[in-house]
């Protein structure tokens, strides 16, 4: 009876197990059901997240898309040494002559004494800037050396406290920017081959990328980013902050997040390139991927062959064969080059910031004068065909480039055609009227639709010998 008793409990207990184990299946299917739904609501505000954010940084990137030609200015100790060390001409940029010529810490240092500018006036360097077409500046507020040109309260190493001219150069050129409505930015190495817990240890290579320092942390800490600080709150809103020297080792991407998150606490509003993480391929410039920090890719000295949908860049080159003055290097691109330059990177959706070096006197070499002058011609007729466009819908029609602004094409003609006829790539599309940029009257030019080609009756003679623009106004938005 009582064995009877206990195998009765047994088949209650088991009984109850088995329902209560069917009961859990069943709510946890059901609280599947609950949350497939849910999760398909976080994915749509995921993508409601990402349009948003995506949103805020077009509004943020608008002024630097629009203004598609800024000025690099490379200037530092450097500038005194111009290219010679102990009387040997040292091979390479300008201002990796530290570098370059295995120049110790302290002898470097003497440079200081004999910087003294006396010809520097910021506000005739943004009037050229400005006379060119450039809407921002991009200054070394410090480059690899760890110079820095303004009064930073975490070094002596600066134009302040080193240097005779005791000027506070980036002051005086964000009042000129100001002034001028001309973005101020600035360019700052994250590699510093004079400060100790950076890559000063490493001499004669400053440049070792293999050798760690393990003060880094200390470097970031207490230098790098209060000089990030002085930077992003004394000199006004600052457009973009340009990093460089990202390579070394002690440098990582968690590293660049940090940087990128800090900078955008300072100023929201701010641009960063993608130097301030390890994103970017070589001297080709673009990032890897969307993972990595920064807000444009960076191609130095070169041009992408094609444009890239949906991608900022930025494409950095010298005018010569320096970005720190060398007082020899003649070796100077021509205006042609230059403008054709800046036509064929608008043509592919990218900024061109041209580099110039000025002397230790604080002047603009004459050469640069004369591209700078050069430019700022042809812009003063065609700057319409560059600003706010973006890139080429017909991609390098062989006589030139092309730029888009809403319902208008900008033809670039390079290679003005001899027999009167430029064929434009262009199928299906209703010409409204055709007219040279440089026609104050805006006189119609015939245009004759084929099929997949539409031919524009030009001139005999090119109006500009370098780079002629011709508007075609089209139905297709
Ligand atoms: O400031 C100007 C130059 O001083 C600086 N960038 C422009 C805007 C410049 N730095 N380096 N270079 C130019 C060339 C350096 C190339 C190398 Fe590397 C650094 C080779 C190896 C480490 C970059 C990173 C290319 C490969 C890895």
């Amino acid at each position: 009876m009582r064995e009877k008793h206990g195998r009765h409990w047994i088949v209650i207990v088991v009984t109850a197990l088995a329902l209560l184990a069917a009961l859990f299946i069943v709510a946890s299917c059901q609280q599947d059901k609950k949350i497939a739904p849910a999760e398909k609501t976080a994915m749509t505000t995921s993508e409601q997240t990402a349009k948003t954010e995506q949103a805020a940084k077009d509004a943020r990137m608008a002024w630097w898309r629009d203004g598609r030609f800024g000025m690099f200015i490379h200037w530092g100790l450097y500038a005194v040494p111009a290219g010679t060390y102990k009387g040997k001409r040292v091979d390479g940029i300008g201002e990796w002559i530290m570098n370059n010529g295995k120049i110790p810490i302290t002898e470097y240092e003497q440079y200081a004494r004999q910087f003294n500018p006396i010809g520097f006036n910021a506000d005739d360097w943004v009037r050229m800037a400005k006379g060119a077409g450039m809407k921002y500046i991009v200054i070394t507020s410090k480059h690899h050396d760890g110079f820095c040109l303004w009064d930073s309260k975490v070094t002596q190493w600066d134009v302040m406290d080193a240097t005779p001219f005791k000027r506070d150069i980036l002051k005086e050129l964000s009042q000129a920017c100001k002034q001028h409505g001309v973005k101020l930015c600035f360019y700052h190495s994250i590699m510093d081959w004079h400060h100790p817990d950076a890559q000063a240890p490493f001499y004669p290579n400053y440049n070792d990328t293999k050798q760690s320092n393990p003060n880094f942390d200390r470097y970031v800490d207490t230098y790098l980013k209060p000089q990030i600080a002085e930077l992003l709150t004394n000199y006004g809103p600052i457009g973009v902050m340009w990093f460089d020297g990202e390579w070394i080792k002690d440098w990582t991407e968690p590293k660049g997040k940090d940087m990128y998150a800090y900078v955008r606490g300072l100023q929201p509003k701010i641009v960063i390139n993608n130097r301030v993480g390890k994103g970017r391929k070589g001297m080709e410039g673009l990032s890897k991927s969307d993972e990595y920090a920064g807000d444009f890719g960076t191609p130095e000295q070169q041009i992408p062959p094609t444009g890239l949908p949906g991608v900022d860049w930025e494409t950095c080159m010298t005018m010569n064969d320096t970005w720190g003055y060398k007082s020899y290097d003649e070796n100077w691109k021509s205006s042609e080059t230059l403008i054709r330059n800046l036509a064929d990177i608008a043509s592919k959706g990218g900024n061109f910031l041209l580099n110039v070096g000025p002397t230790p006197e604080g002047l603009f070499p004459r050469a640069i004068e004369q591209r700078l002058e050069d430019m700022g011609t042809w812009m003063a007729v065609n700057g319409q065909s560059i600003y706010g466009t973006t890139a080429s819908p017909i991609g390098r029609p062989e006589w030139g480039r092309c730029t888009a602004k809403g319902d208008r094409l900008y033809l670039h003609v390079f290679n003005w055609p001899a027999d009167g006829k430029l064929d434009v790539p262009l199928a299906g599309a209703k010409p409204v009227k055709a007219y040279l940029l440089a026609d104050r009257k805006r006189a119609s030019l015939p245009v004759a639709a084929g099929q997949d080609t539409l031919t524009i009756s030009v001139p005999a003679k090119a109006p500009d010998a370098i780079d002629s623009v011709i508007v075609l106004v089209t139905n297709n938005k």
